[in-house]
């Protein structure tokens, strides 16, 4: 189970919504008995509308396949047994397959993409109850034609992205207060939209190619006026697609963060395009922890394929600038991607142990379609075993390499036992305490004490 987040999105789409309006938002991965409490919240609240999250479609932590899709079933079953108002599905997960889920899960509406100016231009057709809800991009109804035949019919994208420096900044408040006390993480977007098109990636799906930048200044105000609210805040994670592109906007944050003295660590996941030996010092500077670098594959033709823009080279040249500047780097790569064969895998395990980065996780390829075609599934369950077992034969190679598929470095116990001494933020930045590095000696003494 991954640890929680705070919902930085729907508070974006809650902040826009019109004072006239009153609204609650209920976070339900605190709850012992989730679907009660909803049942419950509704009650009490006898809401006009109900806007559901959905963030995630799958687990996506690569220790095998199991999607989230009956878990939304169950929420718009249980707010149907309590209210009549109309439901609404939108967020990143909602974004990448829109149609097929509003198919799958029939809530009334759905919302792809950015929810802040549509939502609120859905509540302005759902209060004037004229039907007409042409005006409202990216929304996704099932509506049924003359024949009887059930459709998803789509609005099309807004003109224009949103304006993020326009937009009310998110209400921390609002979040549940267990978040802060029990993870100690807190989120911030500091752009939208990737321009990159590495043929796998939802991201510019969900988000958009244009990338749209907020004022730096902005950025480190919300920064320490949400640390000024929450000081139990021990870590914060930048949620961009890629922090580092364009490396302009990205050392001018981290330049105002350390003019202002920001303390907090923080990560980020970051490209091997354009990084360069000022922007790493910058980031030291500015209390950078690490970054995630999705450096994917270990083999140049792989990345040709996936058309990442850069080569094994680059990726070099990042390890090297990191370890310069004396920023953790963590090297992500996804074996087993459509078309690669197990000798790619090797390869790419090669390459890893090799490079040797402060840590490295190793995930394997899912689909998020594997929740809707079971054919696929079987396939890439298939697959997915004889890597697993190509990565047992070498799990011993690299010591600070985290494969959950197999549980290394990835271990509940001792994740436990991080949070319990205080560590906040991604485990990989203590991976040098955990794994089976010369580093580690202390913390793994104290696992096989506990
Ligand atoms: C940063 C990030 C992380 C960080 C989060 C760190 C943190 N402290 O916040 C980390 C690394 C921890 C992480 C973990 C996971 N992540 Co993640 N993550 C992202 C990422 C890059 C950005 C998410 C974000 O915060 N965006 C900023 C907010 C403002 O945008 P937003 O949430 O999309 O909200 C906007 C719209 O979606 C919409 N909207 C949102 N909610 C609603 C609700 C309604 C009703 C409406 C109308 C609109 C609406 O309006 C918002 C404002 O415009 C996205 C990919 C992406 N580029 O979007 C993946 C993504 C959301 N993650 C994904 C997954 C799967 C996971 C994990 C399950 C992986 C794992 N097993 O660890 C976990 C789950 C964590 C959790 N507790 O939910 C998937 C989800 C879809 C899917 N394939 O299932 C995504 C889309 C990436 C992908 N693989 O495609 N993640
Ligand atoms: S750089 Fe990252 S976010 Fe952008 S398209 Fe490639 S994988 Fe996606």
């Amino acid at each position: 189970m991954p640890d929680a987040v705070i919902p930085l999105g729907l508070l974006y789409v809650q902040a826009s919504i019109p004072a006239r309006h009153q609204s609650e938002l209920w976070d339900l991965c605190f709850e012992a008995a989730p679907l009660d409490h909803l049942w419950a919240r509704i009650t009490a609240f006898s809401p006009d509308v109900v806007a559901i999250g959905m963030r995630n479609i799958q687990n996506n932590d690569y220790t095998g396949y199991h999607d989230n899709l009956s878990w939304y079933a169950d929420i718009l079953a249980t707010v149907r047994s309590c209210t009549t108002s109309p439901t609404v599905l939108g967020g990143g997960g909602f974004s990448v397959m829109p149609a097929e889920l509003m198919q799958h899960l029939r809530p009334d509406f759905g919302i792809s993409g950015e929810g802040e100016a549509a939502f609120e231009l859905l509540l302005e057709a759902l209060e004037r109850g004229d039907g007409d809800f042409s005006g409202v991009p990216n929304l996704h109804r099932v509506v049924t034609d003359g024949l009887g035949r059930e459709r998803v019919h789509s609005n099309p994208a807004a003109v224009r992205f949103q304006d993020l420096d326009a937009l009310p900044v998110p209400d921390r408040r609002l979040v549940d207060p267990r978040h802060f006390a029990n993870y100690r993480i807190d989120s911030v977007q500091t752009k939208r939209g990737c321009s990159l098109k590495c043929d796998y990636c939802t991201y510019p799906t969900i988000e958009g190619r244009a990338v749209r930048r907020r004022d730096p200044a902005r950025i480190v105000d919300e920064m320490f006026e949400s640390l000024a609210r929450q000081p139990e805040i021990r870590h914060v994670f930048v949620v961009d697609s890629v922090f580092n592109l364009p490396p302009s906007h990205a050392k001018e944050i981290c330049r105002q963060l350390a003019a202002r003295g920001w303390q907090v660590p923080w990560t980020a996941y970051a490209n091997p395009l354009a990084f360069d030996r000022e922007l790493a010092d910058l980031m030291r500077q500015a209390n950078c922890a690490g970054l995630e670098i999705g450096a994917d594959s270990g083999v140049d033709a792989i990345l040709d394929r996936m058309r990442k823009g850069f080569s094994l080279a680059d990726v070099r040249k990042m390890d090297a600038t990191c370890k310069a500047a004396g920023v953790k780097d963590c090297m992500t790569f996804i074996l087993g991607t459509p078309g690669e064969t197990l000798d790619d895998v090797r390869a790419t395990l090669d390459f890893c142990t090799d490079l040797d980065p402060f840590a490295a996780i190793m995930m394997v390829w899912m689909d998020d379609y594997e929740s809707l075609d079971a054919a696929l599934a079987a396939e890439r369950r298939v697959f997915r075993e004889q890597i697993k077992e190509l990565m047992r034969q070498k799990a011993e190679e690299f010591p600070r390499w985290l494969i959950p598929a197999l549980g290394v470095n990835f271990d509940a116990r001792l994740f436990g036992l991080l949070r319990a001494a205080g560590k906040a933020g991604p485990l990989w930045q203590y991976i040098d305490m955990v794994g089976k590095d010369r580093r580690s000696a202390r913390l793994r003494r104290q696992a096989a004490a506990a």
